[in-house]
């Protein structure tokens, strides 16, 4: 499962955030699995579900309606503030558990109402816009520790006859995340020299920082915007590439709400509407989480995953199924799983996802749409329903 995780400063709204996007959702579907551990667990990504172009809707419980919540790994780590890269805070432990995570939040306290530190401070008096390049420097920095720890390592390597530089710096990096390919891919945008003897400090931190902006890219969620003083969203936007509004208490109280049964909202909808009785403080709270959505397009807590993973990983959702007429699995389920791919992802590539033993069996492919087989590199798309015939299935 793709893997997002929560970074930024404490108080900055991380496991509010978590909360309300790992709840489950009554009206979406029932998920025993939903918390994996206390900080490990099951958000959804927001896509059309191709049922849309079925006579009727596929009644998967991850389909709402024809809007399809697909399966991602949401991480809450400790709070991270200056210095973690040295063990600062819970530094190390917050950083290391950043290993496994395919893109990171960075939640980012809008309203300037905590200091670096994450301590309250008087609203407005802290500029947030540090936050955004402070989580990127902690990052880089961890990185590039790992990269010094471990270059003694690559120097003894290199008096050694079989020695390969890519193939050592890829031993350093597999453990953060990175690929044979992403570091090929980073080296081929670096002036560097093959003896590990000739890199300084420098080399190596910048190494550290491309393979991180590759490896670990980030949405800055610039939450708390309902009560962040005018003109601070906009300061974030300038101050990062990508950045998403949210209000992280908002959306939870609207889960809340629809958890029991006073609320009609889907997540990532831009509205909801008030379907049952309720307090009058609980109304007033409503209609401001109202406000701040009209203002936003939401409350930016759906819309922050979907842009990590559909915009930024530039992911596309294929549907697997076996029978290319109904949509079906083997037991009659219309459109029963949904796979977050590549946007370069082939055929072969998604039987791959589905299992190793259909992948290494894959004959051929067919595109349930049209009933048309493809070929093995046809290029899929957002939405793609295909069967794929295998001497495993
Ligand atoms: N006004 C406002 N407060 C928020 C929002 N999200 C979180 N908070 C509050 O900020 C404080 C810290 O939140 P928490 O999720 O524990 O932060 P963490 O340390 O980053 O995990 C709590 O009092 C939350 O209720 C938000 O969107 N708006
Ligand atoms: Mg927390």
């Amino acid at each position: 499962m793709l893997s997002v995780a929560l970074a930024g400063k404490p108080n900055a709204g991380k496991s509010t955030f978590y909360k309300a996007a790992t709840m489950a959702d009554v009206d979406v579907g029932n998920y025993p699995f939903t918390t994996i551990d206390a900080n490990r667990g099951v958000s959804h990504v927001r896509t059309r579900c191709p049922c849309l172009d079925l006579d009727e809707r596929c009644g998967n419980d991850d389909c709402h309606d024809g809007k399809r919540y697909v399966p991602v790994e949401l991480l809450d780590v400790a709070g991270l503030v200056p210095g973690a890269h040295e063990g600062k805070g819970l530094g190390n432990q917050f950083l290391d558990a950043l290993s496994n995570a395919d893109v990171i939040l960075n939640v980012v306290d809008a309203s300037g109402g905590t200091n670096e530190e994450g301590e309250p401070v008087e609203a407005g008096s802290y500029d947030p816009v540090q936050d955004v390049e402070f989580v990127e420097t902690e990052m880089d920095l961890w990185l590039a520790s790992i990269v010094e720890d471990n270059w003694e390592t690559v120097e003894r390597g290199s008096r050694s006859p079989e020695f390969d530089f890519e193939d050592a710096l890829t031993d350093v990096l597999t453990g953060v995340g990175a690929t044979e390919y992403d570091v090929m891919a980073v080296l081929r945008e670096m002036e560097y020299s093959t003896d590990p003897m000739a890199w300084d400090d420098a080399d190596r931190e910048e190494l550290a920082r491309r393979i991180r902006e590759r490896t670990k890219p980030i949405v800055v969620v610039a939450n708390k915007a309902d009560v962040a003083p005018e003109g601070n969203v906009e300061r974030l936007r300038e101050a990062a590439d990508r950045v998403v509004a949210a209000t992280a208490e908002g959306e939870l109280a609207l889960r809340k709400a629809v958890e029991a049964g006073v609320v009609d909202y889907d997540p990532g909808d831009e509205e909801f509407e008030i379907t049952g009785e309720l307090s009058d403080a609980q109304t007033k709270g409503l209609e401001r989480v109202r406000e701040v959505m009209v203002e936003f397009g939401g409350t930016g807590v759906q819309a922050a995953l979907d842009e990590a993973v559909y915009d930024l990983l530039d992911r596309i959702t294929v549907y697997p199924v076996q029978n290319e007429t109904r949509w079906t699995d083997g037991q009659g389920n219309v459109l029963p799983d949904a796979f977050l791919l590549r946007n370069d992802a082939t055929p072969p590539d998604l039987a791959f996802a589905v299992h190793s033993d259909i992948g290494e069996g894959y004959l051929h492919a067919v595109d349930a749409r049209d009933g048309r087989r493809v070929g093995e590199d046809h290029d899929l798309s957002e939405g793609d329903v295909i069967k794929v015939v295998s001497t495993a299935n």
